[in-house]
């Protein structure tokens, strides 16, 4: 049967302040129209990145009962999308999840969220990296950033890469599995600190790019909105290189609308303010194809 509108498991942490993961993800698949049914892998006080002595409850113990009641409910879903995993034992738990839902063909979104800037988050572990590299092999679309695609290739975190190399990046990355691969905060030329967003999709073989404005600053939770908007956009029939589009347009949006305020960056993008830009269809495209 389908719904009156399409609906998304979240598979994510709940930062109560900071504007991460479900708290970002939420206000911005709702506001695109789509039902947001959360799956807490954790509750957190705050998210991690700038914060100390927050609060960590990890939900590990009830998730595997979370799930087996909305199986008894029998509950469709047309994209399954996780992120920020409380441990790496939840992984065996969505596995089993993806499996349970297969017979409607959901669309699989993974973020590998691990790392960023070169480095682990504290709450994550080199076997979490391990894990979430078979855990990626049936998913339709990732979007590892820069880290966390070095992370999953075991390859040295670096400040450049050629385009060639990036592009080979990303084929490696399709090899383990997933079908599309996006990867954020890609370095641009070098000597510049402009960063690319590159996707590659295995079932054309076709290669983008979107360039990202530089703004000296970093918000956390910048990623998860961004995904977000990829699930949105793909979720109401957008083409890859648009959904790229206008995640890299509402993220560079939402970054300049908070940018000219002085306050703590920790506290994340101001959503609110941006919300309503969601509505709208892409203006302007700049997506390029890589050949
Ligand atoms: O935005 C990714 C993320 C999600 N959840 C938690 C985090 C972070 C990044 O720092 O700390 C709890």
């Amino acid at each position: 049967m389908s719904t009156p509108v399409k609906r998304v498991a979240a598979i994510h942490d709940l930062s109560g302040f900071g504007r991460a993961s479900l708290s970002a993800i939420i206000p911005i698949i709702s506001a695109m129209g789509i039902q947001v049914c959360p799956v807490p892998t954790a509750i957190l006080s705050t998210h991690t990145g700038g914060f100390d002595d927050y609060k960590f409850i990890d939900l590990s113990e009830h998730l595997e009962a979370y799930l087996e009641h909305w199986k008894k409910l029998n509950i469709s879903f047309d994209c399954i999308y996780s992120g920020f995993l409380g441990s790496p034992q939840q992984i065996d738990i969505i596995s089993q999840f993806h499996q349970d839902c297969n017979h409607n063909q959901p669309l699989i979104v993974i973020d590998p969220v691990m790392g960023d800037n070169g480095q682990l988050y504290q709450t994550m572990s080199m076997e979490m990296v391990v894990k979430m590299r078979s855990f990626i092999e049936p998913a339709d679309i990732i979007t590892p950033n820069f880290t966390e695609a070095a992370f999953l290739l075991n390859e040295e975190y670096r400040e450049n890469i050629s385009e060639e190399e990036a592009k080979k990046w990303l084929c490696r990355l399709a090899q383990m599995g997933p079908k599309t691969v996006i990867i954020t905060s890609v370095p641009d030329i070098p000597g510049r600190r402009n960063t690319e967003v590159i996707a590659f999709d295995s079932k054309d073989g076709r290669f983008w790019k979107v360039k990202c404005d530089y703004i000296p600053a970093f918000f956390p939770g910048t990623g998860d909105g961004f995904t977000s908007v990829i699930v949105g956009s793909m979720l109401q029939g957008d083409s890859l290189p648009i959904a790229l589009d206008r995640a890299v347009q509402f993220i560079s949006m939402a970054i300049r609308a908070s940018y000219g305020y002085n306050y703590p960056h920790r506290e994340g993008v101001l959503l609110e303010r941006v919300l309503d830009n969601l509505k709208a269809p892409v203006m302007v495209s700049s997506y390029e194809i890589l050949e």
